[in-house]
């Protein structure tokens, strides 16, 4: 990309990795991808940055349960964590993990910095503290509930390194002055205004009372206070103390939920300030997703996982969803019931039939070749001002994330098309000459529309528009489009039509319900079989399994798992999927299918023939779309959890042998 283009640098909050990704933070990461993707489009050199927030107490329990170091635990969480956003297709450009070195080391320079001039001292604070968000609880007495989640607090009292906060008061509030679209929505900015005004106290970030953080150097036992390492994660990502090699920092974005907005634009700021560093341009802090009307919580037991749901609609589908069902920035209620409506109103009815209908016209009446519009009456006049018009909207729309409204503008098109075609009958017409142009005016009419739709579509549904692009022949892919140079007409005919594929196949609601919970609860509570054993195994099946089940399982649980010796027959990757593998599997009885999240480590041409450990009683599962009927086993190794096959390489064991 060429040195003139303009940066644009946004970010997802760094996620804790004391659970896995549920739909609230698939919420915030498929925002950043559609922004990252718009802003590709309008011609900006992007980075999009996510991570997993790796220290504080909750870890150092959670790997006390476990059974396992910290080190251990949390680059296995990581390592699900990027797994999943990998197979979401939702990988950013940058992944901190707050243990990586060179974060550790910005942490540390940051301190410095602020130190150095003159905004850290040592003093003694006593206070209740939260220990699941990581806070003390301002005013808070001993007994009281943290008033963010409503578990109970905890005395602490501890020497620690303070931040004078309180000397940012007036920098901060003329910042925000100066730079009214730092903190959106309005609403939001009105609130951190008022807490600012009300007076800041100092801050304290370090910790004695912690043992798994980042160390501050000379001074042991202190360690960093999580806000205070996990913030710089946004410029550690970027180059940290030589942010300037890499262009990137300020941020242009930081994206959160509603619940860590103080953090991220009055501390963050803050930080930034006392140390002479740039701040970011703008933090929008949107709504929650909630579930029966509560946040989600793993112990409410009202989470939705994204997985079930990309596999049985597809991602797009939840992308649309997410997108189109609530106005960003306000909260909004998650239901399996709604979603599906709108996959078969939207979807299913809506983009994916005018896709089928015009190029099933277009085959039928023009041999698949685009054909050429010659006389245009005034509907196919009015019908393309209207298109020309809805591109500045759902521009507009982008461009301020009011993404419901740029959706809703290029839907509307779509059921104008419908319209159109309802009035216009090409289906009906003849073929005399007249009647022949009349119908090749109607149907190039139709599929232009369809172009500009796809363009506009792609940065929230980039696999499905991705297809219609295909189908309509055009050249090049569809992210390269440049948004700024999309204008009608620019269609050209004489092209044949691409082969047709499925966009969005009807569901029957209860059926998809059903099914979408049946693996929800699979992957929520785990067989015995799929979770992790302490000495590192793990499926190769890339399930979300739970590290931190402590329960011991007796030998009859353990029969309940039939794992034979099973030899690969043929093996092969899966487009879009860059860690999966399908392979066939010969377990003695029969020739399975099975896939493998092993992509990234082996080469398929040279799996055929091996002998590898096969749970075969599994029940069958979708991964990426493709039937899994059964799992490899794999060792999880290294920081990465890389997969290595168990394997029998010394004996020469017959295919389809019991383990036991
Ligand atoms: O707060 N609806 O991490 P976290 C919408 N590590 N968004 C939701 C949501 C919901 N129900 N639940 C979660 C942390 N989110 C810190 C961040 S950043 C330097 C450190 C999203 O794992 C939303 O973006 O608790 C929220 O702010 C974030 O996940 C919280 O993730």
């Amino acid at each position: 990309m060429s040195p003139r283009n303009p940066k644009f640098y946004l970010t997802t909050p760094i996620y804790y990795t004391n659970g896995l990704p549920h739909i609230g933070h698939t919420y915030t990461t498929v925002v950043a991808d559609t922004i990252r993707r718009y802003k590709r489009m309008r011609g900006y050199e992007v980075v999009m940055t996510t991570g997993t927030d790796e220290h504080g107490v909750n870890v150092e329990r959670a790997a006390k349960n476990a059974g396992v170091s910290e080190t251990a635990f949390v680059a296995k969480m990581a390592a699900e964590w990027r797994a999943l956003w990998d197979e979401l297709g939702l990988t950013a450009d940058e992944f901190v993990r707050t243990t990586d070195l060179h974060h550790v080391r910005t942490v540390q320079w940051l301190f410095r910095q602020c130190r150095e001039n003159g905004y850290v001292y040592k003093g003694h604070y006593t206070g209740q503290y939260c220990i699941y968000d990581n806070a003390f609880v301002n005013d808070a007495k001993p007994g009281d509930n943290c008033p963010d989640c409503g578990r109970p607090t905890e005395t602490v009292t501890e020497e620690n390194y303070f931040f004078k906060l309180s000397a940012f008061q007036k920098p901060l509030l003329d910042f925000y002055k100066k730079h009214p679209e730092f903190i959106q929505p309005e609403s939001r900015r009105n609130e951190i205004v008022s807490f600012v005004e009300g007076g800041l106290k100092d801050l304290s970030i370090t910790r004695t009372t912690i043992r798994w953080g980042i160390p501050v150097p000379g001074e042991e036992p202190h360690v960093f206070y999580v806000w205070f390492d996990a913030l710089t994660a946004y410029l550690s990502a970027v180059g940290g103390p030589e942010f300037d090699k890499r262009g990137m920092w300020p941020a242009d974005l930081h994206l959160v939920g509603k619940d860590i907005i103080r953090f991220h634009t009055v501390y963050w700021p803050a930080f930034l300030m006392a140390a002479m560093l740039p701040v970011p341009k703008q933090v929008w802090a949107h709504g929650w997703f909630l579930m029966d009307a509560a946040k989600m919580s793993k112990s409410k037991g009202n989470v939705v996982l994204p997985r079930p749901i990309a596999n049985m609609l597809g991602m797009d589908a939840l992308r649309y969803f997410l997108l189109r069902e609530v106005v960003f920035g306000q909260d909004g209620n998650f239901s399996y019931d709604a979603l599906v409506t709108r996959y078969n109103s939207d979807l299913a009815n809506g983009l994916g039939n005018l896709a089928s209908r015009t190029v099933a016209l277009i085959e039928k009446n023009f041999s698949g070749k685009i054909p050429k519009a010659t006389e245009r009456k005034p509907q196919d006049e009015a019908l393309a001002k209207e298109v020309q018009a809805a591109i500045g909207e759902a521009l507009e729309g982008f461009e301020n994330l009011s993404f419901a409204r740029a959706l809703e503008t290029i839907w509307g098109v779509i059921a104008s098309a419908d319209k159109y075609l309802t009035t216009e009958q090409p289906w009906a017409l003849g073929h005399s000459a007249e009647e022949q142009s009349r119908k090749a005016t109607v149907l190039w009419t139709t599929a232009e529309l369809l172009r500009i739709v796809t363009v506009l579509a792609h940065p929230v549904m980039p696999a499905s528009t991705a297809k219609v692009w295909s189908l309509l022949a055009l050249p090049g892919s569809v992210e390269a489009v440049e948004l700024d140079g999309l204008r009608w007409g620019q269609l050209t005919p004489g092209k044949q039509l691409g082969p047709a594929q499925p966009l969005f196949p009807r569901v029957d609601k209860n059926e998809a319900i059903e099914r979408m919970e049946a693996m929800a609860n699979e992957e929520l509570n785990p067989a015995p079989a799929t979770q992790t054993a302490k000495a590192g195994a793990t499926p190769a099946g890339a399930a979300a399994v739970s590290p931190t089940s402590p329960e011991k399982i007796s030998i009859e649980d353990f029969a309940k798992v039939e794992m034979r010796v099973g030899q690969i027959k043929t093996a092969e990757r899966i487009m879009g999927a860059d860690k999966l593998l399908k392979l066939t599997v010969d377990i003695g009885t029969e020739i399975r299918q099975i896939c493998a999240g092993i992509a990234q480590y082996y080469e398929p041409e040279k799996l055929i023939g091996r002998k590898v450990a096969v749970v075969v009683n599994l029940a069958p599962r979708k991964l990426r779309g493709v039937e899994s009927n059964g799992m490899v086993i794999a060792a999880a190794v290294g920081p990465e959890g890389r997969p290595v096959l168990a394997g029998f390489p010394d004996e020469d064991v017959e295919v389809g042998a019991r383990l036991k």
